[in-house]
């Protein structure tokens, strides 16, 4: 068989660089200060965020897939697809059980995965080559907030986004994000999203602050990315960990907290930002859904939801939407 096709390139290294100094010089001079949570995922972080998966307290990884095992099947005779594009595809491990369902089913041809990491993409596509040698392979190297737009069109495109990633864009970004995905369905598509649910606030604020500090070290590692790329001098053990549920919006926020007054200087962006003692910087929002607001906003974006999956608790969600 073939190699995975070459990957489509939408977003080069100087891009990314460039894009990350001006999210780091608007967040760093907001009030209060904000960093996107797309830079979390570097190498380090990437490792971090797999171990956060495994952790008693993080349950959404290991329901979401969950559902997935006891739902391949329906999920595969829902949505009928030639191609799956999966989003933030990162290792594309829970994909493998809609890979296998879906082959099974004889209809999937060709499987797309996008992400902005052209490493773990090209490891990914090489492991699902070799583990489904029928399947044509295309990874596409991109953002899925800006990029949507360029990629292949083909017909009975399932696009799958999984994790609750779609949890880390505030309102504005997913509705942009949503019209995005709205655009490469065409009209034969099928959306399939995975989406975290409101529970009580206890259960939230320990999956986002595990007792072995995994989440702690995940969040202050966007710091040394930051020193890294940017030639920052956060002295990292002097910002500390915060999780903090905010019920107006029904989000988990992630923090990190300057313990002390200090001055950092980011050298590539000719930048001193101060802080202040006790002063939080926002790192991530984590929102939670309910069914209600998640088929308000796929209306929003014309997508009518046909199929909803939830796990026997009601933890986490999987929706089938569809033009
Ligand atoms: C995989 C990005 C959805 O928000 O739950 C885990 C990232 N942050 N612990 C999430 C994350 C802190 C995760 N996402």
């Amino acid at each position: 068989p073939e190699t995975p096709g070459a990957m489509g390139v939408h977003l080069d290294p100087g891009a990314l660089a460039r894009q990350m100094a001006d999210d780091v010089r608007d967040g760093l001079a907001r009030s209060p200060k904000v960093l996107p949570p797309k830079y979390f995922y570097d190498g380090r972080g990437s490792e971090l965020f797999d171990q956060i998966t495994r952790l008693p307290e993080y349950y959404p990884t290991r329901t979401e897939r969950a559902i997935l095992e006891t739902q391949a099947r329906a999920v595969a005779a829902a949505a009928g697809a030639e191609t799956l594009l999966e989003l933030g595809s990162g290792t594309s491990e829970k994909t493998r059980l809609l890979l296998e369902a879906m082959t099974e089913a004889g209809t999937l041809r060709r499987f797309v995965p996008f992400d902005v990491d052209p490493v773990v993409l090209e490891e990914a596509s090489l492991a699902v080559h070799t583990d489904f040698p029928g399947l044509a392979v295309e990874p596409e190297v991109g953002d899925f907030e800006k990029h949507l737009g360029e990629l292949p069109r083909h017909p009975r495109t399932a696009v799958a986004f999984l994790g609750s990633t779609i949890g880390n864009l505030d309102p504005d970004q997913r509705r942009s994000f949503l019209a995005g995905v709205r655009g490469v369905l065409g009209e034969d598509g099928c959306f399939l999203l995975g989406t975290d649910l409101v529970k009580p606030v206890e259960r939230l604020e320990r999956a986002y602050d595990d007792a072995a500090g995994v989440t702690a070290a995940f969040n202050q590692n966007v710091l040394h990315v930051i020193n890294r790329s940017l030639g920052a001098d956060f002295d990292v053990d002097a910002f500390a960990h915060r999780a903090v549920w905010v019920p107006e919006h029904e989000w988990v926020e992630m923090r990190l907290e300057s313990l002390r007054e200090q001055t950092v200087r980011l050298e590539a962006l000719d930048l001193e930002v101060r802080f202040a003692a006790g002063e939080q910087m926002r790192t991530e929002i984590s929102t939670k859904f309910r069914r209600e607001g998640v088929e308000a906003e796929l209306a929003a974006a014309g997508l009518r939801v046909e199929e909803w999956w939830t796990d026997p608790a009601g933890d986490f969600a999987l929706s089938l939407s569809r033009p």
